[in-house]
């Protein structure tokens, strides 16, 4: 798990070393990057050629953290269309369950012996794919993480959904607001190895410590694992073993729905509150119905085209994934790189009956 404390260590750590390697790298003026440090696995002489040709006939295999979750439907069909518009070709490959590290470790590895020219991840769990993903990389493919993250040097680059910090913090504030800042809650996120559920905890945490939630008390974290039945036990779980809960954050589309869906069919109704990251498709009924008040998510299409435009730009060398550099990503815009190999999407958008009917994903 990535937390602020390790993040910070190594951000440390890779300046001492990028001092030390500034003077020899390449002539003296190139920066090494910390995804390049920690990673060893890519060429470190690798010069980006922003105005280097945009390559035609790529494939980009996308390997989403579970195939059977509507939300990497839209979000890789986003990255579908992104790669038909440029003249390259997708392909999907990936579990159904998203507790399946091993399965992930072996797509990456048919991957690799198939030669693609990338691969866009979302992966399970931040350390199990980096074998497999560090050889991906040593056979010349570009490997891009979306959604949820590996260790930054078995990829490329991390395209992130948002800053993981504001969506961490806004979660805990949407249900502050809901509650007037008091009674115990609980988290219901998906897989227990997550990297992008446990780096929003991480921070759902911290802004838990600040002085106006002094009276909310984060009582219990369960894990429903992506899959909507156990979501839907995790959470009635919850409300048996804390009957003063006063609310509930789920930081993943599967878990709020069937949380939505339990609370919805129960006493709970309108008197637990209940907030996180779901679909605008998946929680319009809940919001209608008065279980749910607001929520928050960003384009799941758009993430997965920008992860498209990522791949793609780092086949043609127009970028490397180090800090600074900039790329096009059609419609969406320009974007630049950020520490650690880091690209934002943008800003998630927050949903309420206000809005709801104004969003078809
Ligand atoms: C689920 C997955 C995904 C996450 C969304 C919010 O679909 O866990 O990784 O980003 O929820």
């Amino acid at each position: 798990m990535s937390t602020p404390a390790i993040r910070k260590a190594s951000t440390a750590l890779a300046a001492v070393i990028t001092l030390a390697l500034t003077a020899t790298a390449c002539g003296g003026t190139t920066k090494k990057s910390v995804a390049q440090e920690d990673g060893g696995a890519k060429a470190s002489h690798a010069h980006a050629d922003p105005n280097a040709a945009t390559k035609k006939g790529l494939t980009v295999a996308f390997l989403p953290k579970q195939v059977n979750n509507p939300y990497f439907t839209v979000a890789d069909k986003g990255g579908e269309q992104a790669l038909r518009q440029l003249g390259s070709s997708f392909k999907e490959v990936g579990p159904s369950s998203a507790t399946d590290t091993s399965g992930q470790v072996s797509y990456v590895n048919t991957l690799t012996q198939q030669q693609v020219d990338a691969i866009a991840v979302s992966a399970q769990d931040p350390g199990a794919l980096c074998t497999a993903l560090k050889q991906a990389m040593k056979n010349g493919i570009k490997v891009v993480t979306y959604d949820s993250d590996t260790n930054a040097g078995c990829r490329d680059v991390f395209v992130s959904q948002a800053s993981a910090e504001a969506l961490g913090r806004s979660q805990v504030q949407l249900l502050g607001q809901q509650l007037g800042y008091k009674g115990e809650i609980a988290i219901l996120s998906a897989a227990q190895t997550a990297t992008n559920q446990n780096t929003w905890i991480e921070f759902m945490k911290d802004e838990l410590k600040k002085p106006k939630y002094k009276d909310m008390k984060l009582v219990a974290t369960a894990y429903g694992n992506d899959d909507a039945q156990q979501s839907f036990q995790q959470t009635q779980g919850l409300l048996q073993e804390h009957p003063k809960l006063a609310g509930i954050i789920s930081p993943t589309t599967v878990g709020i729905k069937a949380a939505a869906q339990y609370l919805s069919g129960s006493k709970y109704k309108g008197k637990v509150a209940l907030t996180g990251l779901g679909t605008p498709n998946d929680m319009r009924r809940y919001v209608k119905n008065g279980t749910v008040a607001a929520f928050e998510l960003w384009d799941p299409a758009k993430l997965g085209a920008l992860a498209a435009h990522a791949a793609v730009a780092l086949s043609s060398g127009q970028i490397t994934g180090q800090r600074g550099e900039t790329f096009k990503a059609g419609d969406l815009g320009s974007f630049t790189i950020g520490d650690q190999g880091v690209v934002d999407l943008g800003e998630p958008t927050v949903f309420d009956k206000d809005n709801i009917d104004q969003y078809k994903f």
